[in-house]
């Protein structure tokens, strides 16, 4: 049995880049694996966040890890604050990382471009991430495609530590979906779609109802050409809507392709709609119990139990091998 490792930022709700590119495939690893799920909270203030609404999105996530078919008997499902050992480790890895890898890491240029001076923890971001994965022997990673850099920064580090102090970490693989996972926003095909935004009609929330979801597809952008085919190079924007439409309804985009044929934008947009509506409602419904039980906190304080016990074990073999702490 393979241990999985993967969470999610509660920097807003979850939209279905997250599902389509990552979660999805949470559901179907649980089955065979030991599966860890964490909520990422202590990523989410590498950028400012009301605490409140931090908070809230916390237990968001946390309910919607359930609502798409996480089932707490299988994973272990926790927040990532609940748990010591990931700063801990974070800052062992810190001090065998480089400013120089760090600093090469696509995700920190995008998200410091144009500032003078980015925050600390938006460069150290990927060593968090490291430890995550690391503290608890993960073997498989299941992310987005647009974590390939530093699930790789991870392994070097992994690597590093065990080349230079002994065996001490098992070396994570990621697991990606097909190229296609890798869902853009409406508004710019350009920028993946992102939680954090400005524009709400640039993504679609898993929350979202039938009326924001349409508003997202019909204004999202496409292209003067006015056929519905793939294309990711001269078609961005119809090639990303026949992606969430294949990945929502199953069908190939050959089949999409073929079906749309001779159709404009508008009814396709309207298809879509209805496949995306269809497709998030039972989402939203579980949503809505789980959020409102108390149930969900036990799961997220259970959770945290049985995840520190493993990360206390590492610990230990991190701290014994640094020659950390006292000793036994
Ligand atoms: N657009 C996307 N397409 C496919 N997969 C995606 N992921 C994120 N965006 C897309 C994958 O979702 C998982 C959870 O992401 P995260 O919350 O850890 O952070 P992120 O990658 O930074 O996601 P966002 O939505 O863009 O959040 P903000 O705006 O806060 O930065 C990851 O496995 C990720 O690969």
């Amino acid at each position: 049995m393979k241990r999985v490792f993967s969470g999610v930022q509660p920097t807003g709700n979850i939209h279905i880049g997250n599902y389509l590119g990552a979660l999805r495939q949470f559901v179907e690893l649980q089955n065979e694996n030991d599966c860890i799920y964490c909520i990422v909270d202590m990523h989410s203030i590498t950028v400012p966040q009301d605490p409140r609404e931090l908070r809230k999105h916390t237990l968001d996530v946390a309910a919607l890890y359930m609502a798409i078919g996480v089932d707490p008997k299988k994973a272990t499902v926790f927040v990532q604050s609940d748990v010591p050992g990931h700063a801990e480790l974070s800052w062992v890895l810190t001090c065998s990382s480089y400013t120089g890898e760090l600093s090469r890491m696509t995700q920190f240029k995008d998200k410091s471009k144009g500032k003078e001076s980015a925050p600390t923890g938006l460069f150290s971001y990927p060593v968090l991430m490291a430890a995550d994965i690391l503290l608890y022997d993960s073997n498989v990673v299941p992310v987005g495609n647009d974590q390939k850099q530093h699930i790789e920064l991870c392994r070097d580090l992994a690597i590093r530590v065990n080349n230079k102090y002994g065996e001490t970490f098992v070396i994570p693989e990621g697991r990606f979906l097909k190229e296609g996972a890798r869902i853009m926003a409406l508004d710019d095909p350009a920028s993946k779609m992102s939680k954090s935004a400005e524009n709400p009609l640039s993504r679609i929330s898993l929350l979202d109802d039938e009326s924001k979801i349409k508003k997202s597809i019909m204004k999202s952008t496409t292209d003067s050409e006015g056929t519905i085919r793939f294309d990711i190079a001269n078609k961005p924007g119809v090639s990303n809507l026949i992606n969430i439409y294949s990945s929502f309804s199953g069908m190939s985009v050959e089949e999409i392709e073929k079906k749309y044929d001779g159709c404009g934008y508008g009814e396709f947009k309207k298809d879509l709609v209805q496949v995306t509506s269809e497709s998030l409602k039972p989402i939203r419904e579980r949503f809505e119990d789980i959020r409102n039980s108390d149930e969900l906190i036990r799961i997220l304080k259970d959770g945290a139990e049985k995840a520190n016990a493993i990360s206390e074990k590492t610990m230990a073999r991190v701290k014994d091998r640094f020659g950390l702490g006292i000793g036994k």
